[in-house]
């Protein structure tokens, strides 16, 4: 048995496959647009966390806010903190892809999705490492054994994701209580195992094409349950073109598995 990391006092065990002794395995990937009063407390709050344990990676799209600047200023004091600057606003997707494509690279095991905006809280990435021991895929659910763990939301915006889970799961299958969530954890055979060219959709999109991709793969998915907290700083970027996307992609998903395409 590898030797253990402790996080907190709270918490001192970490599940054995984040090997202390050896360099980070995990790595945290976070897209920023203008995230310049999260980034800051977010990169603290993990890099003291999960030292030696996780890296982060912050993928930028020119944040006219200047949150570049500041991710570039932390590195001289934080262990294991990178950055991509990306010339312009190129959407959630790629920013993701581009991430994981690093993470493959660089030998990362286990590969981290999580906004900036604190919607998803850095404690709750220990009960994710915890559910890896046996799965692919994890994702933070806000919908678990039918409860609805979100805080903050307008009651329009709540009504609008709860139904997107169901229509998801409706017409694909996937057995996923929450398939838009953008707060999860990918083993990196995962990654390996899929062909991250084809994949081009955004947003919510994105987090639907991905675990469906993941699932007809035959890996396996669990959930853990989180709470999502509205953010309280910074604007949303999720737009009415993200939500339209999302009602096709499920249908072009479909009929591409049905098809063999996918
Ligand atoms: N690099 C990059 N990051 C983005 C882009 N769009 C959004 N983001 C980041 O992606 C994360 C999620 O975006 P949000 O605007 O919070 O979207 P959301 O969490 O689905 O929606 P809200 O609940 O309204 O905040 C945040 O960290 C954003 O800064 C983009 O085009 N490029
Ligand atoms: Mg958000």
């Amino acid at each position: 048995m590898p030797e253990l990391k402790s996080v907190t006092p709270e918490k001192p065990c970490i599940t054995p496959f984040l090997d202390a002794s050896s360099a980070s395995s995990v790595l945290v990937i976070i897209p920023t647009f203008n995230e310049a009063d999260n980034i800051w407390r977010l990169v603290s709050e993990l890099s003291s966390l999960y030292p030696s344990i996780a890296d982060v990676l912050v993928i930028d799209d020119n944040s006219p806010d200047g949150t570049r600047d500041i991710v570039l200023s932390m590195q001289a004091t934080t262990r294991g903190l990178h950055i991509i600057s990306r010339e312009k606003k190129l959407g959630l997707g790629t920013a993701y892809l581009t991430g994981f494509r690093y993470a493959l690279e660089k030998g990362y095991r286990y590969i981290v999705e999580m906004d900036a905006d604190f919607s998803h809280d850095p404690a709750m990435l220990q009960s994710f490492f915890d559910a890896m021991n046996g799965a692919d895929l994890v994702i933070g659910s806000r919908y678990m054994n039918n409860t609805v763990n979100v805080v903050n939301w307008p009651l329009g915006r709540l009504i609008l994701s709860k139904m997107a889970s169901i229509y998801t799961r409706l017409i694909t299958g996937l057995p996923v209580a929450d398939p838009t969530s953008g707060f999860k954890c990918f083993r990196a055979e995962v990654l390996r195992g899929l062909d991250l060219e084809r994949i081009n959709s955004q947003g919510y999109s994105f987090q639907i094409e991905m675990n469906f991709r993941v699932w007809k793969k035959g890996f396996t998915i669990r959930e853990v349950p989180i709470v999502f907290v509205d953010r309280s700083v910074g604007k949303s970027k999720m737009s009415k073109k993200n939500i339209r996307e999302a009602i096709w992609i499920v249908w072009w998903l479909k009929i591409k598995s049905m098809l063999g395409f996918l």
